[in-house]
């Protein structure tokens, strides 16, 4: 098998990324063309995305890709789930919501009044997240407007090709999918208010999606098809888990820590509703059996608070030295208190959890951060072993958070189980791995892919110290 070149947009909630992925026998590497900020932005109306900056950033990076590497075969997208962008006759409405955006919580009250979450839940198999998609289009006065709603890589897909799709992984997002069936839940959709003529048709990663419009080949400089990957970072993110048994954990960790097992078939009990368990949609029908943590958000945002306070930037490294080296007793929070959501001054909002074991110094504050999202990753983990009735040999970090060495070795320590951090960029490697796979440059199993980044990355294991 020769090497194949394809070209990966990677979408995150404070940065986003064009990489060209090469993929073959033995091969699987990433060379990054550029990175753009991204983050929500205050308009009168709310929180939002800077879509349109976002998608010129796409394109750009599509076409440095192409001039970089001309063998260039195909392109595939992913990005944070959950948001949306709403089009009528092919024109997009408005500038799409952030969903850190609070009026969503009108849509959360409106849509329990119509359907209990015990249903809810029942249906669409997903943990209580107030920003789910069903709770926004509730709460969006926009949608009796539209002919069509597209998450933001299918929005993006749709804008590069002119073909509106709704990709399964992420789709499983909205709360409008049915769990068992992982087919649009029409009947539910009726019952919240939801016109369903939105609702595109659905389709499985690795499907063409289509080619670039004329004028856009012609900028990004080459003929290529948009192929449908695990659209959702997160499911990406999974496919590249190099997990090596039953028994292995993931979190996949960057703003968010999304922490759980992956199941063949789901497990909607009463007791994963209670615990806030989720069935997001894998590739090759697989579930991603996980519950969210609050992961680099708390830590990002306190350090964009400081820096507004000081003026000036705060180096990570030299932080997160400081706080490794902290001793004594480290106050806990609850890194899941809906407090913590919203953008803005996270500092004073954790300390109004900590109250008087506040601790003074920035770096005592930084390790109290971090062993509290290690505290909520190693409860999240013994969970997900209860509720699935599986022991947890190890648990594999991938994603940003895989680089922070506090965060693995207190996660570590707290779970009493090995760590395995890396790949840290899991998402752009799954994105290439289903790309690779749809040109018959890859493996078919999931478990080869899998093998495939194991043979090719190192990952660095964390023992617990008891
Ligand atoms: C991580 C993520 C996560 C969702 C959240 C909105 O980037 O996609 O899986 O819950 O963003």
């Amino acid at each position: 098998m020769s090497t194949r070149a394809v070209a990966a947009v990677d979408l995150g909630a404070t940065s986003g990324r064009v990489m060209i992925g090469r993929i073959g026998e033995g091969v699987l590497d990433l060379e990054l063309v550029s990175r753009f900020p991204n983050g929500p932005v205050e308009r009168e109306d709310g929180l939002h995305w800077a879509f349109e900056a976002l998608y010129e950033h796409v394109v750009a990076g599509l076409t440095e890709a192409v001039r970089r590497e001309p063998s260039i075969e195909s392109i595939g997208i992913d990005s944070w789930a959950v948001d949306y962008g709403l089009l009528r006759d092919g024109e997009l409405l408005a500038e799409p919501f952030h969903y850190r955006d609070g009026r969503s919580e009108r849509g959360v009250t409106e849509v329990h009044a119509r359907v209990p979450f015990d249903e809810l839940y029942s249906r669409n198999g997903l943990q209580f997240l107030p920003f789910n998609t069903l709770y926004q289009y509730r709460a969006d006065g926009r949608t009796a407007d539209a002919d069509t709603a597209l998450l933001i890589p299918d929005l993006i897909a749709f804008l590069l090709t002119g073909v509106a799709v709704a990709e399964h992984t992420n789709a499983s997002t909205t709360g409008l999918l049915n769990v068992e069936t992982s087919a649009w839940d029409f009947e539910l959709a009726e019952r919240i208010g939801v016109p369903t003529g939105i609702l595109p048709p659905l389709v499985d990663p690795g499907t063409v999606i289509g080619a670039l419009r004329p004028d856009l080949a012609e900028r990004i400089g080459k003929e290529l098809p948009v192929i449908a990957v695990g659209s959702h970072d997160t499911a990406s993110a999974v496919v590249a888990v190099p997990l090596s048994s039953a028994g292995s954990a993931y979190i996949s960790c960057g703003t968010w820590g999304l922490v759980g097992l992956e199941l063949r078939e789901p497990q909607v009990t009463d007791a994963a509703r209670d615990a806030d368990f989720t069935h997001e949609l894998g590739v090759d029908g697989r579930y991603r059996f996980l519950h969210n943590v609050s992961g680099l958000w708390l830590l990002s945002e306190s350090v964009r608070a400081w820096e507004t306070e000081d003026g000036t930037a705060i180096d990570l490294p030299e932080l997160l030295a400081a706080a490794s080296a902290v001793a004594g007793d480290i106050p806990l929070f609850d890194a899941n208190d809906p407090s913590l959501s919203a953008p803005g001054d996270m500092p004073r909002r954790i300390a109004a959890l900590l109250g008087d074991r506040t601790p003074d110094s920035r770096p005592a504050f930084a390790r109290s951060i971090v062993e509290s999202i290690a505290a909520a990753f190693a409860d999240a983990v013994q969970t997900a072993s209860a509720l699935a009735g599986r022991d947890i040999d190890c648990i594999h970090v991938v994603g940003g958070g895989s680089l922070n060495r506090l965060l693995c070795q207190a996660t570590a320590d707290r779970a009493d189980l090995p760590v395995l951090a890396g790949p840290v960029e899991a998402t752009a490697l799954g994105n290439v791995l289903v790309q690779g796979r749809a040109l018959g440059a890859a493996p078919a199993t999931l478990e080869e892919l899998r093998a495939l980044v194991a043979a090719t990355h190192e990952l660095v294991r964390y023992e617990p110290r008891g």
